[in-house]
This record gives C-alpha cells, structure tokens and sequence, in this order.
C-alpha cells in the first residue's frame, strides 16, 4: 500500500490516475454504487464502478486485459477487460468511512457474479483486496492468483 493511500490508474490510458477516498466519495450519485451486499459481496459497502475510472482515465480502445495489483501483500490478477468493464466495481467505503483493511480496503475489487476460486478466468480470486495500482494492457499482465488447491489453501489461513 502507498503511503497515502492512492489508488494508481495507469497503462492504455489518456491520463494516469491516482484517486484518493475524497476523490471517489466526491463522485456524482450516478457513479455510486450504494450497498455491495445487493451484487453479493459477503460484507456492507459502497463503490464506484469500474466503468466510471475506465472513464475518467479515458482507457484506450486498445486495452484488452486489467491487473488489479495489491503491493501489501504482493497479490496480482489480470483478467480480460471485456469481461469485467461494465459489472466490476471498487469498493472504497463503509459506513462512510474508507474500507477498512480487514474487508480488503482502502480499496476492492469486486465481480458480482464471479466464479468459485479456480474454476474460471473471472473467478473469486480475482476479487482483489488492498488494490493500490489498477493497471490497462494490450496482453495479460502479471498474474499470481494460486494455482493449485494448496497453494489457494495457504491464503485463506489465518495469519
Ligand atoms: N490482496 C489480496 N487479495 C485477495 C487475496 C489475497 O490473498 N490478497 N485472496 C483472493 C482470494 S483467493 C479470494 S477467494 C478472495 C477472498 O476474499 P475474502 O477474504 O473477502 O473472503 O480474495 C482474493 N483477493
Ligand atoms: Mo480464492
């Protein structure tokens, strides 16, 4: 995470981003999505879709694939834009504060309708918690989702 906790939005983009909780909570209501409970996510929130950072970043035509990277934890998915660009959305806030680090804060990416861990490209994993650098490529980017069921395993043990 970075020291003042910004959110990075960079690569096939007219203008590279970095977006604080003030600039998210500031957006208009049509870019909020309110209650993140309603798209199934386990825990309470309020979003922003990703179309509304695609748009004010202006992604470029030629961006295919998206790599939500979280440096806290080293943890890194890239997924293809076309699947995520409309439905996805960052998580940010709950109860009006920023998100909290044990719900994945300051900021989450969310899938609503994504697949169980590892049965799917769109899957689970790719909900990617403390996202610090949302990045637009050409081809697929850096990716360590586990691949394997011990692997998988590792990361949902406590500690
Ligand atoms: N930064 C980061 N994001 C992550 C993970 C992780 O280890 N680090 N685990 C992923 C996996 S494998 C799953 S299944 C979900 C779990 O989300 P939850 O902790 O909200 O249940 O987060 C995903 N996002
Ligand atoms: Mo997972």
């Amino acid at each position: 995470m970075n020291a003042n906790n910004s959110l990075r939005v960079d690569g096939l983009v007219e203008r590279a981003l970095a977006l604080n909780f003030d600039d998210l909570r500031a957006l208009p209501e049509a870019d909020q999505v309110r209650d993140v409970r309603r798209l199934g996510a386990k825990r309470g929130g309020d979003a922003v879709g990703l179309a509304t950072i695609l748009r004010l970043a202006g992604a470029s035509s030629e961006a295919q694939y998206i790599t939500l990277h979280a440096g806290a934890d080293d943890f890194h998915a890239s997924v293809p834009l076309s699947s995520v660009s409309d439905k996805a959305v960052l998580i940010y806030q709950q109860d009006g504060a920023p998100l909290p680090a044990a719900a994945g804060g300051p900021f989450r990416f969310f899938i609503p309708d994504h697949a169980a861990c590892r049965t799917a490209e769109i899957d689970e994993c790719a909900n990617v918690k403390f996202v610090d650098r949302i990045e637009l490529t050409r081809e697929r980017g850096f990716d360590n989702r586990p691949q394997d069921e011990t692997e998988h395993a590792k990361l949902h043990e406590p500690g």
